[in-house]
């Protein structure tokens, strides 16, 4: 197994640690907000090495949704980059681990649709693709 290089970004790096210490009882939802997150584990399309990404919970049937906001950075997230490569992913939702793939969406429609699911569980998805002109991508994640 490729060695996990944490994120340097530290609330995020905490918030991995929590999530998965707790068994994905505690460090669930983002910040006080509430809201669930799930974890991303991928692998870095540079270093090969294990990544961990926290985003938010977004269900599609079995799958879900993974929405590169950034909070409506310029530039898109470079987990990005991993998923494109490298698109074998595990999602953690709480308690339960599932190994899936990542597809990122380019039909218009199926984008409608599953941004409609996006803003409909974290509605500032909205508020950051008006700060930005960057088109955000959307992956959907499916079970294998
Ligand atoms: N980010 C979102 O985009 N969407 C969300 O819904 C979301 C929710 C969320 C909830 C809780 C929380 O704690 C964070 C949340 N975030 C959300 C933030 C998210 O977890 C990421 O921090 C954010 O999206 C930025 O992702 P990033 O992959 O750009 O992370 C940077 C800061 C990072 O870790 N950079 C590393 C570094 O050393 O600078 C490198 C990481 C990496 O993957 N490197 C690759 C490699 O090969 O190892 C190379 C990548 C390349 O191609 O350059």
């Amino acid at each position: 197994m490729a060695e996990y290089i944490p994120t340097p970004v530290k609330w995020v790096r905490d918030q991995v640690e929590k999530y998965e210490a707790s068994g994905g009882k505690e460090g669930t939802t983002l910040m006080d907000t509430g809201l669930p997150c799930i974890i991303v584990t991928h692998v870095g399309n540079k270093t090969g090495a294990v990544r961990k990404t926290p985003l938010m919970q977004v269900r599609d049937g079995s799958g879900y949704v993974l929405i590169g906001s950034q909070g409506g950075a310029p530039k898109d997230p470079v987990w990005v980059h991993n998923l494109r490569a490298n698109p074998e992913v595990e999602i953690r939702d709480h308690a339960r681990v599932f190994k899936m793939r990542a597809r990122e969406v380019f039909d218009e429609q199926e984008r409608a649709r599953v941004w409609a699911l996006g803003v409909a569980a974290y509605p500032p998805y909205e508020d950051y693709a008006k700060k930005t002109s960057r088109k955000i991508p959307v992956f959907i994640a499916e079970p294998v």
